[in-house]
């Protein structure tokens, strides 16, 4: 981060569970678990965009002196891992390698600053079972065939993320790796907590007899092992509010009590040909494929940062054209050795990212400096240098 000079602006943004705007860590210290991507395909504007809506908030955080412990995970161990490995005839683990390097690779060139800790649910499968254990230790677990089961009832608070009726939750887990359809479940949206092992499917020992943790369990292991209950802000894109986030919540519940994470804010999804950008769907532009082509990763960062985080947004050539010309002129007005002073307009800049996370609302401070100093002119030998290590901190714009 390069230096600036102190910034007293706290971050207010949307908070899913309560649906309104509240400030953020406005103390010195800020502790933050955004989900991480499952390794099976590369990385596609849809995920790129939700790393640099948490990136900007990691940004914020820092350029305004605070203490950020930023942990992400990685679900290297998952269905739709195994299948596309057995469809291309490669191991999984190897699979996973590959694009989780290919994930670091792109977010290195976005300029995504690396979380704290990146974690991977394999390293973690111990710690996921004796998180189960606990859970199953305080009633709130059951069997079906060999399988365990989170009882979502346990949680006092269960419901409190996502807000959905009942009915909605059942369809919507059908739809993101629940099953409630299957026999014998207390609660048709009760999700896995320990898999037995499956046939051609890798599984682990414990305690708890062979097999592997579910989903929700690792995210909340990995959140609550590393950041402590109460942490500030569980982040992901807004297809985890229910049932990953929510789940993950009443877990951390059962297991260190309310509130798992203070605050829960999402991101936008992303679309593509009219439909979410999706590697089931297959309506997918990638960031590698982008960056193979000679298109400025930093064009592609600003393209996103042009959306505001509250609203799903498609993605178009358009946009990159935009930005790119943006680009062009932010450089062009930042390259000359005498600009006009530059000191509001940085503190602007911040104000409107501490104003619910308004990046667009920030690049148009930057476009009227950039406008000013092309019109006009000026005579202050620190302005372009100011503006240049508040756009690099804030914006992570090179
Ligand atoms: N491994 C889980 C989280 S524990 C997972 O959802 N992985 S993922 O690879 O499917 O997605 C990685 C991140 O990108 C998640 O935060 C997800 O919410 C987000 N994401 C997925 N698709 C889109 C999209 N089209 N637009 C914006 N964000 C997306
Ligand atoms: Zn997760």
């Amino acid at each position: 981060m390069p230096p600036l000079p102190p910034l007293d602006v706290d971050l207010v943004a949307f908070d899913t569970a309560t649906q309104a705007l509240t400030p953020i860590a406005p103390g010195r210290e800020a502790r933050m678990y955004v989900c991480g991507i499952t390794p099976y395909d590369a990385t596609h504007i849809g995920h790129a965009a939700t790393y640099v809506v948490f990136d900007t908030i990691h940004r914020f955080w820092r350029a305004t002196g605070r203490d950020v412990t930023y942990v992400q995970n990685v679900t290297d161990i998952d269905d739709p891992l195994l299948e596309r490995a057995a469809r291309d005839g490669v191991d999984w683990q190897q699979l996973a390698a590959f694009e989780i390097q290919r994930f670091r690779d792109d977010m290195v060139a976005l300029r995504v600053l690396p979380p704290t800790h990146l974690v991977g649910a394999v390293e973690t499968v111990g710690d996921a079972a004796a998180r189960v254990a606990q859970i199953r230790d305080a009633g709130a677990a059951y069997e079906v065939d060999g399988d365990l089961y989170f009882a979502a009832s346990a949680a006092a608070r269960f419901g409190g993320v996502s807000h959905l009726p009942a009915e909605d939750m059942i369809a919507i887990s059908a739809e993101r790796g629940g099953d409630p359809e299957r026999p014998g479940k207390a609660n048709p949206v009760d999700p896995l907590l320990w898999q037995a092992p499956r046939e051609g499917h890798p599984s682990w020992d414990s305690p708890l007899g062979p097999g592997r943790p579910g989903w929700h369990i690792e995210c909340a292991t990995i959140a609550l092992d590393l950041l402590g209950p109460g942490f500030d802000l569980q982040g992901g894109g807004r297809d985890l509010i229910f049932p990953h986030h929510e789940m993950s919540a009443a877990q951390g519940e059962v297991l260190e009590g309310w509130p798992f994470a203070r605050h829960y804010v999402h991101s936008p999804m992303v679309s593509y040909d009219g439909e979410k950008m999706s590697k089931s769907l297959g309506n997918l532009v990638f960031v590698s494929q982008l960056r193979e082509s000679g298109v400025d990763p930093m064009a592609v960062r600003l393209a996103i940062l042009a959306q505001s985080y509250r609203e799903d947004w498609p993605w178009t050539p358009q946009l990159l054209a935009q930005a790119g010309a943006r680009l062009d002129a932010w450089r062009d007005a930042l390259s000359q050795p005498t600009g006009p002073s530059s000191v509001d307009a940085v503190q602007a800049l911040a104000q409107a990212l501490g104003s619910d996370l308004d990046t667009p609302a920030a690049l148009e401070v930057v476009d009227s400096w950039v406008e000013e100093q092309r019109l006009r002119g000026g005579d202050d030998p620190g302005g372009p240098g100011l503006m240049s290590r508040a756009i690099d901190a804030f914006l992570g714009v090179a």
